[in-house]
């Protein structure tokens, strides 16, 4: 793939079209009966499955490499060392960071943004000073700011959107001040399916003054995510979300901003001189890494990068997007069911949210769960999104690279079958 054509979001007719019936044979865990049906694995956003190279190399690295790394001085652990640091440059090529060392291995968005409050947060924000957010975040986006918002005494404001989650630019761009000096948002909300334009929002941000932190934990196993055309100053996510291990995710930082910031984790590996009353840091990334790390983790996630990248980004982005438009068509035209979320075909990925009037959706969930098919139920850690769009929980079916139509029909016959049995309709 060319690092040119990976801008925001490509174009979804560029892609030649993936192929799901086959890439479903790479995902072992896919061939399973559930309560005596075929699994339809429809919970994606929560977490993916992990195809067997990911498998293998976990396996691999344990039988082969086992070592701790950074340290020894000795085979194994050279060569562990070598793996975990390959890792970190494929990741960063991924994203197009500038440099590997851009790239910090955490244990996932949540830790990653909980570093990036503490580490820069602490540092940079003030009394009165402002953050913007939206009330679409995650809550792993929400409250570490919360937190940071307290222990300074800065303000959070939350960038107006509709109910579809779409950010009203114009008024972001005029909430935008000297006083603000972060802007934290996701790329792709987990609950509503909608793409943020952080390309936009990024150039309004700087334009201020202000630093940009992208929640990516729902955009970068989806579609191209290039840090340098977006102009993002941070960027989280998640392995797990992305057919990688779980317990490894990825904090990306222009090296400027990290060069500059403080550590988050303080111990082993991330020094480079310790006296008994204080220490000095080891370079990037090392300085943000502190005790041994997940180093069958990284290694998974690099290979999970490389088999995401040799499907082709833009497939997968392009697969989502038809699936999830073809989910929003077939869900909404079901009577009684409301989808959440931007119409088919608009500024969405493949994360569809919907409500079935007159059942809960754990109800919803259940009945699909007896057919084989898994879902999430829930407020999706979204608290105060279900209070702006007036719901207690939703029901979301989120697709990735292995589903189908099929499956989604399949969805909605037992959407239809749990409105039978409960005699809504
Ligand atoms: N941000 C977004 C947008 C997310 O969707 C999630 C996880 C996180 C942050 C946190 O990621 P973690 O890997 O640190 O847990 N979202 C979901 C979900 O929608 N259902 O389960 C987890």
């Amino acid at each position: 793939m060319s690092t040119s054509t990976r801008g925001a979001v490509a174009p979804a007719d560029r892609a030649a079209p993936l192929d799901a019936v086959a890439l479903r044979r790479d995902f072992p865990i896919l061939t399973q009966e559930v309560r005596g049906k075929p699994l339809i694995y429809l919970d994606n956003a929560a977490t993916s499955q992990k195809p067997r190279v990911v498998i293998d190399a976990l396996r691999e690295y344990y039988e082969t490499t086992n070592a701790n790394i950074h340290r020894g001085i000795h085979y194994l652990s050279e060569k562990g060392t070598a793996a975990y640091e390959d890792a970190r440059v494929r990741v960063a090529r991924f994203i197009n960071a500038a440099q590997p060392h851009e790239v910090i291995f955490t244990r996932g968005t949540t830790d990653g943004i909980n570093m990036l409050a503490r580490a820069w947060g602490d540092e940079n924000i003030a009394a009165d000073d402002e953050i913007l957010l939206t009330e679409v975040e995650h809550h792993s986006n929400l409250v570490p700011w919360q937190a940071l918002a307290k222990r300074r005494g800065a303000r959070l404001r939350f960038i107006p959107t509709d109910d579809a989650g779409v950010i009203d630019l114009d008024t972001y761009g005029g909430m935008l001040g000297p006083q603000t000096k972060l802007v934290a948002v996701h790329h792709v909300s987990n609950v509503l399916g909608v793409i943020a334009p952080v390309a936009e929002m990024a150039r309004l941000a700087h334009e201020h003054g202000a630093v940009i932190a992208v929640d990516g934990a729902q955009s970068a196993p989806h579609m191209p995510v290039d840090v340098q055309a977006l102009d993002v100053d941070f960027l989280t996510f998640s392995g797990h979300k992305m057919a990688g291990p779980t317990g490894i995710g990825i904090l990306y930082g222009k090296e400027a901003l990290l060069d500059a910031m403080e550590p988050a984790h303080f111990g082993g590996s991330m020094i480079r001189m310790v006296e008994l009353e204080s220490s000095t840091w080891a370079d990037l990334p090392d300085k943000f890494e502190g005790g041994t790390p997940n180093i069958a983790g990284a290694i998974g996630l690099g290979v999970a990068v490389d088999y995401l990248e040799h499907v082709g980004m833009d497939a997968i982005n392009a697969h989502a997007r038809q699936l999830g438009s073809y989910a929003v068509n077939v869900l909404s035209d079901m009577p009684g069911v409301s989808v959440h979320g931007p119409e088919a075909d608009g500024e969405r990925g493949g994360v569809v949210s919907f409500t079935v009037h007159d059942l809960h959706p754990h109800d919803v969930g259940t009945v699909l769960d007896g057919e084989g098919i898994a879902i999430r139920a829930g407020h999706h850690c979204a608290q105060p999104l279900m209070r702006k769009l007036g719901v207690h929980a939703t029901a979301r079916a989120s697709v990735y690279l292995y589903n189908t139509t099929d499956e989604i029909d399949r969805l909605v016959e037992g959407v239809d079958k749990a409105q039978r049995f409960f005699g809504t309709i």
